[in-house]
């Protein structure tokens, strides 16, 4: 492996990535078997798992318990998330709060179609379930199986990858450094955290594609406009409409890269959305309080392998997909799973050999994900503008979108990719 280089965030007072205060600190604690750092979906699964089958960690969290339980992200739980997390007793919430959903509308100039995938494909529905909802479930049930979790506790170095025993620097919430010591380390902490920067460069090879599209990601306090998730396909940019829970619904609506979330009054994001999803064809929108709003950029950014030494890289860390297909929480508990079996024949049965498969049996179900979540870019967004390039692609996208509306191997193709994991 070679190639591109790691991602170059250098941490405050560190000249090399990744080893902030590694030198500083007198002594390590040595408490845990496997560090994790983060307390996303990725990190608390992955704790979860390791705890239920007897292996000690800690889990290090730079943000505050409120905030990582009010951090609203995903939504849509794919069947192998909800079999992962039934199968190992942290399904009790969204089995009693979560959704089924299995349907999803198209909305063009040409019309309306509805897919109910869950008929199609491998019959899968999704469960519909707000990502903050189940980090909140998976902190009680990590902290009720006795669990280490530290919040406000930023990591800022993590050395040693390549010997017996690595070390994570993290900061206390009063300023002090201290090192921790465990057999391996779980890099749990996104596409920015510090895990990624602890790789040397050019150890991995760094896979990354900017899709040009931005999305104004809204909740709105408002029950859902329709029972499907929408995807209106218009020439001023796509709208998105997503469940979530009773009171409260997703939209998306692109907007020109560089655009402040800001930049839009209510009115006018209700205006747009309406006029986007051709209300006034298929019926008014239940409007409500835009409570948040934020742009995300529809970028891919995927690393191989996703392992350095003793360093294991899950969810964002190791594969940042966009949010078109709704995949990045069902990847990192994908992972979570795989990397909780083979941390546990590691120190359990003394086989490695598990995880040396790591990388290689998660990066076929990466690339997979995102090579259906490019298709959807390119389904829901045509190129604008008049030249030949531009008119071109808005034909190629019309043909993806009848294809998919007229064809049952293309819909069964695209209900198993769709909720697939
Ligand atoms: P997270 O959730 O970002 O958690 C990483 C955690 O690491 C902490 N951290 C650190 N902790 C200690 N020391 C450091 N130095 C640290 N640096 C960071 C952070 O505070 C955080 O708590 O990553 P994880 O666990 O890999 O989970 C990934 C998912 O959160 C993400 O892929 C999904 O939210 C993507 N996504 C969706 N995925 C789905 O599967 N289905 C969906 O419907 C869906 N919808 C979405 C989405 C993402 C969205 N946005 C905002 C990008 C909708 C949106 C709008």
């Amino acid at each position: 492996m070679s190639g591109t280089t790691m991602p170059g965030t250098t941490m405050p007072g560190s000249t090399v990535p990744g080893t902030a205060g590694a030198e500083d600190v007198a002594g390590a604690e040595d408490a845990a078997e496997v560090v994790i750092v983060g307390a996303g979906p990725a990190g608390l699964v992955l704790g979860n798992l390791l705890l239920g089958a007897g292996v000690r960690c800690t889990v290090l969290e730079r943000q505050s318990r409120a905030h990582v339980e009010q951090r609203a992200r995903a939504g849509f739980l794919a069947a192998n998330t909800v079999r992962v997390l039934t199968e190992n007793g942290l399904a009790e919430g969204l089995l009693k709060d979560g959704r089924q959903h299995d349907t999803c509308a198209f909305r063009t100039d040409r019309g309306e179609f509805h897919l109910t995938y869950g008929s199609l494909g491998r019959g899968e529905a999704h469960t519909v379930y707000p990502q903050q909802h189940l980090v909140r479930d998976l902190v009680a049930e990590f902290l009720a199986r006795g669990g280490d979790l530290r919040f406000e506790t930023p990591v800022v170095g993590i050395t040693g990858l390549t010997g017996d025993r690595p070390a994570v620097t993290a900061q206390s919430a009063d300023g002090t450094l201290h090192r921790l010591s465990a057999r391996f380390v779980a890099g749990c902490d996104g596409r920015h955290g510090t895990a990624r920067t602890a790789v040397p460069v050019g150890a991995v090879r760094r896979y990354r594609r900017d899709h040009g599209v931005t999305w104004l990601a809204l909740l709105a306090a408002a029950p859902q406009s329709m029972g499907p998730v929408a995807y209106a396909v218009h020439e001023d940019g796509f709208a998105g409409h997503m469940a979530r829970t009773p009171d409260i619904t997703r939209y998306y609506l692109q907007v020109p890269r560089g655009e402040s979330p800001d930049t839009r009054p209510d009115a006018r994001i209700w205006a747009d959305l309406a006029h986007r999803m051709r209300a006034d064809r298929h019926g008014p929108l239940h409007e409500g309080p835009i409570v948040e709003r934020r742009t995300v950029e529809m970028t891919s950014d995927v690393l191989d392998p996703i392992q350095y030494g003793r360093l294991f890289l899950v969810g964002d860390a190791a594969g940042l997909i966009s949010p078109a297909a709704a995949k990045g929480a069902n990847l990192a508990v994908m992972e979570a799973e795989i990397l909780a079996r083979g941390l546990t024949a590691a120190l359990r049965g003394g086989d490695e050999q598990p995880l040396a498969r790591y990388s290689a049996d998660c990066l076929p179900r990466i690339w997979r994900a995102q090579e259906f979540s490019h298709w959807m870019i390119n389904l829901l967004h045509g190129p604008a503008g008049s030249d030949d390039d531009a008119v071109f692609l808005r034909a190629l996208q019309q043909a993806r979108l009848e294809s998919l509306q007229t064809s049952r191997r293309h819909q069964d193709h695209f209900a198993e990719n769709y909720v697939g994991i």
